[in-house]
């Protein structure tokens, strides 16, 4: 039967002219990865280009608004300066390229004549993911940290005027959590519909000025 949640149906969206970074707490690391994981494989599987995804990690969720922010004015920078930056180019990642190079389409290998070298796209990023990782504890932690991020990441789209994916999981347990990012049977990877959403948004961001 056919849930009757998720974005449901979608055109399908050709990523091979975006940039797109993913910003990533590190509490609870072991589903944090599998959610990157997720949606890296979904930016690849849409067209986007290895080189032009970028990896940056913050220690907590809390931190992602800032870090999000400051990341997408650097890229302005950069886009306007054409050369990358220290900002953008430390790809810390929790998962080896090689594994990920398994995961891309065949489109991925085939150069794009516009592009020859297959060089990065020096370009503002095309869209946002931010990801983090909320398990409910005993105290009030949760609530605050998860009201403060939620707001914090709104804030920087509308401000910015830049699509950030709302990747944060906001769960009671580590069971909950697992299975949102795919780890346990039945479950599924929100990671790859962040990556997904993250395509769709910044091609359609082009057309809205
Ligand atoms: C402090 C804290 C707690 C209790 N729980 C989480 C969590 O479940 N997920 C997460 O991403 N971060 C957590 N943090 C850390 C905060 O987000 C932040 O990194 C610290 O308070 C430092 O600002």
């Amino acid at each position: 039967m056919t849930s009757l949640k998720g974005p449901g149906e979608a055109q399908v969206h050709d990523g091979s002219k975006l940039r797109i970074a993913i910003v990533h707490a590190r509490w609870n690391t072991t589903i944090i990865s599998a959610l990157v994981a997720g949606a890296r494989k979904s930016l690849l599987a849409f067209g986007v280009r290895e080189e032009n995804i970028v990896v940056q990690d913050v220690p907590g969720s809390y931190e992602l608004p800032l870090a999000v922010s400051r990341m997408y004015t650097a890229s302005q920078v950069e886009s306007s300066n054409n050369t990358i930056s220290s900002a953008t180019s430390a790809v810390t990642d929790l998962l080896s390229s090689t594994s990920l190079a398994d995961l891309a389409s065949p489109q991925q290998s085939e150069k794009d004549p516009s592009n020859p070298s297959n060089a990065p796209l020096i370009q503002p990023f095309s869209a946002m993911i931010a990801i983090g990782v909320l398990i409910k504890g005993e105290t009030m932690h949760f609530e605050y940290i998860a009201d403060a991020t939620s707001h914090g990441l709104m804030r920087v789209q509308l401000d910015l005027g830049v699509p950030v994916i709302f990747g944060l999981l906001t769960v009671l347990d580590e069971e909950q959590g697992k299975a949102r990012a795919g780890l346990v049977e039945g479950g599924h990877c929100h990671g790859e519909d962040w990556g997904r959403a993250a395509v769709e948004l910044g091609v359609k961001r082009v057309g809205w000025g």
